[in-house]
């Protein structure tokens, strides 16, 4: 099982670190600008240091040379990786790519954290960087692409396709065979009827209901939800 270091201590940060214990995963601790973050107070991870690129990315690449680190015994077991995985563990769709361009270069692999109350159809694809909150499901042939959220409760029907870094939020259903591009929100508890197509960087507020496709960079609110962009 890998060890998975978190990018963010705040909210997110502890419904991760919580569903990733869940699964038995190690969590080395977070890097947050705020020593003080929640992730430190309330879930007892380390803080790491501050998200500065840098200084980041010099602590990994240390951490990669120098395991083991500190009092934590080298294990060479079959299927251990030598170097502790990243997800990205803030909400902002927009904060998160930035951290993705920030960090992504030359940086070891990126870990995904399933919640061990979530739902994975064996038939669906889920990428790396991704967080599955628990009792979200993910229905036939759905694919989820990287550094995407797939949050608590939300409802992937079968053959949908959720872009990179695409954040589904608590409680939002899709039906089948939607297709959400990168970078995109879709608001806690809003619906996207079967075959919409929503572009890239999109925002649908919370409890919308998306009745026709939505161009790129749109910002959908109401039932049927309306373009206020
Ligand atoms: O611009 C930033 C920045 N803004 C916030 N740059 C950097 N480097 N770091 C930033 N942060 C850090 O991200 C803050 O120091 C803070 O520790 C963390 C964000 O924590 P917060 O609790 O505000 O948000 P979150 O992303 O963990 O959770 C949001 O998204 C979740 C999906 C909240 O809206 C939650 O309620 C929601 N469930």
């Amino acid at each position: 099982m890998d060890e998975i270091v978190l990018i963010g201590g705040g909210g997110h940060a502890l419904v991760v670190a919580e569903a990733a214990r869940g699964r038995g995963q190690s969590l080395v601790g977070f890097y947050d600008d705020d020593p003080a973050a929640v992730a430190s107070s309330k879930a007892g991870l380390k803080h790491l240091g501050p998200i500065a690129d840098a200084q980041l990315r010099a602590q990994l690449r240390a951490q990669s040379r120098d395991q083991p680190r500190g009092d934590q015994p080298r294990d060479d077991r079959p299927g251990r990786s030598p170097i502790p995985a990243l997800l990205i563990a803030v909400g902002d769709v927009p904060l998160r790519r930035r951290l993705i361009a920030q960090l992504a270069p030359g940086l070891p692999a990126l870990a995904t954290v399933v919640s061990p109350a979530a739902y994975i159809s064996p038939t669906a694809r889920v990428g790396q960087g991704v967080f599955v909150g628990p009792t979200a499901a993910i229905h036939a042939f759905a694919t989820i692409a990287d550094h995407a959220i797939i949050n608590t409760g939300a409802i992937i029907e079968h053959e949908c396709d959720i872009g990179e870094n695409t954040h589904v939020a608590p409680g939002a259903v899709l039906g089948g065979n939607v297709r959400i591009c990168a970078d995109s929100l879709i608001g806690l508890g809003s619906r996207v009827l079967p075959g919409i197509r929503i572009g890239a960087g999109c925002i649908i507020g919370a409890g919308a209901v998306v009745v026709r496709d939505v161009p790129d960079g749109a910002t959908l609110v109401g039932v049927p939800a309306r373009n206020m962009s």
